[in-house]
């Protein structure tokens, strides 16, 4: 019995000195049910969300209609669209948040970037 206790002990301080040192990462889909689109106010989504290192963003959209590039800040604010290859294309795709700072996403499909404000910056904290 005494052992069982001390176990029990340790398995309490475990829990409550462990957990909550470790937060969970979160995975945030893009729009919500309206997914990576046209003509929706990703900076109104990302508001009020708290971005961290190891969370995920997926973007969720039919296959052909967009794809998504992870770019830099002036990419980000001119549309510019870096090279076919560097685009992320499966229709659900999963990116991890790995840095701490702006993380910044463009559809480069048409215009849907310039045109459209199919654009994602989030802060990412440490
Ligand atoms: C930002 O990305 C664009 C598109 O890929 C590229 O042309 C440009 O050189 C990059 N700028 C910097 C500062 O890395
Ligand atoms: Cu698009």
């Amino acid at each position: 019995m005494a052992f069982f206790n001390h176990i029990m002990v340790v398995l309490t301080i475990f829990v409550v000195v462990l957990l909550p040192a470790t937060p969970t990462a979160m995975e945030y889909v893009v729009g919500d049910d309206s997914g990576w689109t046209i003509d929706y106010d990703y900076e109104a989504w990302a508001q009020n969300k708290h971005f961290k290192v190891g969370d995920t963003l997926v973007f969720n959209y039919p296959k052909g209609l967009h794809n998504v590039f992870r770019v830099n800040g002036s990419s980000f604010a001119d549309c510019i669209i870096p090279p076919p290859s560097q685009a992320y294309t499966s229709g659900h795709d999963v990116l991890s948040l790995v840095a701490p700072g702006k993380a910044w996403f463009i559809c480069g499909v048409e215009e849907h970037c310039s045109d459209f404000n199919q654009k994602l910056a989030v802060d990412v904290k440490a």
